[in-house]
């Protein structure tokens, strides 16, 4: 902590943001103010540049926005009115109410819900998670991310950890498959164009032309949901024309026989119909990846969110072994990077999963308005309390209007620990102020690279405001709770996540950390793990069978007439991260509106213009927006930003619209199957929520 003084100081730090990047940064404090805060141009990742999103962090730190204080709710639920009370009362009325829950209905009464609003090892996950394991509150999956994609990738490779991500920069063919990273993974499009320079054809796959795919060689736009069908094509095409790599198979794959029959039900004319993809294209594309090396695939997060999302990565992760393209650097697939940090360090010694008690019930983050609603009457006992952290569900999780309705009720008890009074705090009975990352320590990991970082706080809090960690020192205290693990200093954490013999930890220490900010893990270099096998599973092979093969390669969001459209709601938005930002004046006045993108095939027929004012609704809901109408989606496809706050978008916000069914595996969401239909509003002032003025900001895709 740097003290008042009138030398300026530099702190080093890094950026909380759950995103692949994990950027080093430096904090220059002068007076004991945050004055400038820039990327470390040391970092081998970050190189000197933050993003659109974090440059202003310090406007997010020093907004007059921020919750400074604790408040006590006073209006109505959602209504967001508030008295500031201090930290004493605030924590006598929790403690109060958590006693009552649990004597009347058990500890299994309460529900914690956070998720990644800091990535930090200890602010994301520590103390928080010691303290409802006491309790024995009920269990959260924390699943959204990451659970379907990493499902269907181990179940081939045993993990789903593979090629570092920036050894793309090796690479001669990519294919980012469902991925949007000159928006979502800045800091590895610097490699992808190096590759490019060097020669290598750069192919993306989504339904929307993002940013990504109009930066790339070569896009193709699958209709949603069937890119396990496409992986199936090109396997197909592969085999048939002898394109594998037999001895790769051979050493290193089992059950090569059972995918090779179950290609015989994937003929290119049905893979053509189901993905809408051309059959000379799949072939196209099956032998330009076959036959170049070395060959990669960046996976990301997007197109996991589908019902059959980790059937779909099951299948993709087949294509890199069948060619044997783990043999070199910059083949293979580029994933998470999660599990190389999580073996280094002493990571269960932090969050202590030993206190879990596993015979309690856990329900899934995903349906959290199920939860709370519960209209099976299937929770017993339900939920009385509820304690929001590190999360904003009222605008990141699905089918809006029911968790509105859940939080609503007047015999929920809610606590909301935030930076920001959010759409979900707004609901909170008390609302706690909570830091920022120049105001807290933590350790950060990175699910994109292999670079580990210290985050040492730059300034005091401001106003009230404390970390997640204290929090949780707080409410044990009130609670009457002793025992000296729900009490560890943030210090004391970091140290014992530091406290690993692994080789991968080999020389990164605290003090290391304190004077240099970050480290490469100690990991072999070049990495190039399964280049002769050696896969996590049990037969230390890459698993082909997909045997049994997985529901649902078909999507299955079919609508029917009613709702003739697939929805997809994406992180498109430059200057948010998630939710966050969203509320910010920069940040929203960059992104102008969101829009509906429409094609010209959808729209014309519904009387619909380029700028016009539409409703998209559903079963769900209706928003009301305007229409982009050119050729950025592809055909029976509408798409619209995900992270718009719903309070601070006059139409209304995506999840409204998406629905709350869970991946085939590993407990993801389905949010990219909705379905909606697209009317056109005629009369002026129909439409009554949507913006009248009729502005060009919005940002493209
Ligand atoms: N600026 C910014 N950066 C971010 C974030 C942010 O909100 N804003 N969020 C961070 C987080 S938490 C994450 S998880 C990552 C996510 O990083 P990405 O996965 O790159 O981002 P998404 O926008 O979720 O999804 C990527 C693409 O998947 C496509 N997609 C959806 N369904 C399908 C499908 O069925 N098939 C195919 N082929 N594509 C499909 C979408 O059209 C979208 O363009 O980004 C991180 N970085
Ligand atoms: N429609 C649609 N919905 C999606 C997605 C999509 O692509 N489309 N993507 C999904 C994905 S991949 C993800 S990861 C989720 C993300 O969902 P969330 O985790 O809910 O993401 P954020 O909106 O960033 O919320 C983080 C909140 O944490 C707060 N916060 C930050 N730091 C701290 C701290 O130290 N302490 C406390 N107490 N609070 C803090 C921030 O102010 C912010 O309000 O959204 C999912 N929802
Ligand atoms: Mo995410």
């Amino acid at each position: 902590m740097s003290e008042s003084s009138n030398v300026p100081t530099v702190v080093r730090g890094a950026c909380p943001h759950d995103c692949p990047d994990t950027c080093a940064w430096l904090v220059t404090v002068e007076d004991g103010v945050a004055v400038k805060l820039v990327g470390d141009p040391d970092h081998p990742i970050t190189r000197g540049g933050l993003c659109a999103k974090v440059n202003p962090y310090l406007e997010r730190v020093y907004s007059p926005e921020r919750v400074l204080y604790p408040l006590r709710r006073v209006g109505k639920k959602g209504e967001g009115h508030f008295a500031r009370v201090s930290w004493d009362e605030a924590l006598s009325g929790i403690a109060a109410r958590l006693r009552d829950t649990i004597a009347h209905d058990g500890p299994a009464a309460i529900l914690p819900f956070s998720y990644l609003g800091t990535m930090g090892l200890i602010q994301g996950s520590s103390l928080d998670r010691r303290f409802f394991a006491r309790l024995g509150a009920t269990r959260l999956e924390r699943s959204v991310c990451g659970g379907a994609g990493s499902a269907g990738v181990s179940a081939v490779n045993g993990t789903a950890l593979g090629m570092l991500p920036h050894d793309l920069e090796h690479s001669r063919f990519i294919i980012v498959w469902g991925g949007n990273p000159i928006v979502t993974n800045l800091h590895l499009w610097p490699q992808i164009r190096q590759a490019k320079a060097n020669g290598a054809t750069i192919v993306v796959i989504d339904p929307v032309r993002t940013r990504t795919a109009a930066a790339a060689d070569w896009h193709l736009q699958p209709l949603p949901g069937t890119d396990a069908a496409l992986a199936l094509g090109m396997m197909r095409v592969i085999v048939d024309e002898e394109l594998h790599d037999s001895d790769y198979v051979t050493r290193y794959t089992e059950g090569f026989d059972t995918l090779r029959e179950r290609l015989n039900d994937y003929p290119l004319d049905r893979v053509a119909a189901l993905t809408g993809i051309p059959a000379e294209e799949i072939i196209r594309l099956a032998r330009a990846y076959a036959s170049t090396r070395p060959a990669a695939i960046r996976l990301l997060v997007g197109m996991e969110h589908h019902a059959n999302g980790a059937a779909t990565y099951r299948a993709i992760a087949c294509l890199p072994a069948l060619t044997g393209a783990w043999r070199e650097r910059g083949g293979g697939l580029a994933y998470f990077t999660s599990e190389l940090h999580f073996t280094a360090l002493n990571a269960d010694a932090v969050t202590m999963p030993e206190l879990e008690d596993g015979s309690i019930r856990q329900v899934n983050m995903v349906q959290l308005g199920r939860i709370l609603t519960d209209p099976e009457r299937e929770l017993d006992p339900p939920i009385g309390a509820l304690i929001v952290y590190g999360s904003n569900p009222m605008a990141t999780m699905p089918n809006q209007r029911l968790i509105a309705q859940g939080l609503a009720r007047d015999d929920l008890f809610t606590v909301v620990h935030e930076q920001f009074l959010t759409d979900t705090a707004r609901f909170a009975d008390y609302v706690l102020p909570a830091t920022t990352q120049v105001e807290h320590g933590d350790l950060m990991w990175s699910w994109g690279h292999a670079y580990v970082s210290l985050n040492t706080p730059a300034i005091v809090p401001v106003g009230e405001a404390i970390a997640t960690t204290e929090l949780f020192r707080r409410l044990a205290a009130g609670l009457g709770l002793t025992d000296s693990y729900l009490f560890a200093s943030d210090d004391d954490l970091i140290r014992t996540a530091l406290e690993s013999d692994h080789p991968w930890l080999a020389g990164i220490t605290w003090e290391r950390l304190q004077a240099e900010g970050w480290a490469r893990l100690t990991i072999p270099e070049p990495w190039v793990p399964y280049a002769a096998g050696g896969f996590p599973t049990t037969s230390g092979k890459a698993e082909l069978g997909l045997n049994p093969l997985p529901a649902g390669i078909v999507p299955n969001g079919s609508g029917g007439d009613r709702y003739p459209l697939s929805l997809i709601t994406a992180k498109s938005a430059l200057h948010f991260l998630n939710s966050s930002f969203a509320n910010l004046p920069r940040h929203r006045k960059a992104e102008g509106e969101p829009r509906l993108l429409m094609h010209a095939d959808d729209a014309t027929p519904r009387g619909i213009a380029d700028g016009d004012t539409v409703r998209v609704g559903n079963e769900r809901g209706e928003l009301q927006l305007r229409a982009r109408v050119g050729a950025e989606v592809r055909p029976g496809v509408v798409s619209l930003p995900s992270g718009w706050w719903p309070s601070l978008s006059p139409g209304g916000a995506a999840n409204l619209l998406t629905p709350d069914g869970l991946s085939d595996a590993g407990g993801g969401g389905d949010f990219h199957d909705a379905r909606v239909e697209v009317t056109i509003c005629h009369a002026h002032g129909e439409c009554d929520g949507a913006r009248s003025s009729h502005s060009d900001a919005a940002a493209p895709v």
